[in-house]
Order: C-alpha cells, then structure tokens, then sequence
C-alpha cells in the first residue's frame, strides 16, 4: 500500500481542496495530511480565519484522508517522509519547484489547482456579501 503526502492549510475548506484530497486519495494508497498550526500560519504570513484545531477536524473527517498531522515547520517534510514511509508528496502547482529537494526520498507531484476558487477570493467575496 502506497503512502502519499500532502501539507496546507486548508483553511475555509472549500472544494479546491476536495478536488486535490480526491487526486491523492485516487493514487491508491494511505492519505496523510499535514495540517499547517496557526503559529506555522503566522511563520507563513498567512492569516487564518478558522483555527487549527477546527481545520485539523474538518480535514480529518474527509473520506479521502487517513491520517492529519500537525505542519509546525518547513523543516519537517524531510522527517515525515521518513517516518511515514511516504512514496509520493503531492501538492498543488502553485508550489512548484518548491520541494523538490524530497525527490531523492520519494516521488514529488505537482497537481493542477482548481479554478475559480481560493480562500483569498472567498474572504473578499464575503467582505461584500
Ligand atoms: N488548492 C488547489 N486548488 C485551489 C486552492 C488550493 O488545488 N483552488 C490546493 C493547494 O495547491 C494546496 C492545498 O489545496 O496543495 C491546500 O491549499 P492551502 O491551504 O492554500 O495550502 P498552503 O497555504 O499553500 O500551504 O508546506 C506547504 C504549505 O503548508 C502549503
């Protein structure tokens, strides 16, 4: 069984998200997801509005995942991989390039976003709503 990896924040959990949890869980194999904690949010210069504790909840409670754990550094990804035994990290294209550096350890996919959808988009949809 195949062990595949992800990291975000997944904050206003919104069907982007879905779509990507859906891509990985469609690989095969055991789903884990880093879940980004607000003080990693804050390291990131990204404003959370819902905590890491309700994000944690949600995400575990999608069918397409098996197991969230806590993203409190950029470090870590190295360690997890390892410890986890992971076969495949997968993230959105928007990162592309970026983790690279795991490829001598497993198998690193960058994986369309989903159009038209973004928590920045519906933050300020919400501010004239
Ligand atoms: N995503 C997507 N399509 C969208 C929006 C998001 O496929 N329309 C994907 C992103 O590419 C990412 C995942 O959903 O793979 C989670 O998105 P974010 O919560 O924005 O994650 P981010 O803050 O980019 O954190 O160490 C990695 C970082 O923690 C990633």
């Amino acid at each position: 069984m195949k062990t595949i990896i992800t990291y975000g924040t997944f904050d206003m959990f919104h069907i982007g998200h879905l779509n990507l949890l859906e891509t990985l869980a469609s690989m095969g194999g055991r789903v884990i997801v880093g879940v980004s904690t607000d003080e990693f949010n804050e390291k990131k210069g990204k404003k959370v509005l819902i905590p890491y504790e309700q994000r944690a909840r949600i995400v575990k409670n999608i069918k397409f995942v098996d197991e969230v754990i806590p993203e409190f550094s950029w470090e870590q990804k190295r360690d997890d991989v390892v410890k986890y035994g992971v076969d495949i990290f997968a993230i959105g294209e928007d990162w592309k390039g970026e983790f690279d550096f795991l490829s001598n350890l497993c198998e690193v996919k960058y994986l369309p976003r989903t159009r038209d959808i973004s928590t920045t988009e519906l933050k300020k949809s919400l501010k004239n709503f």
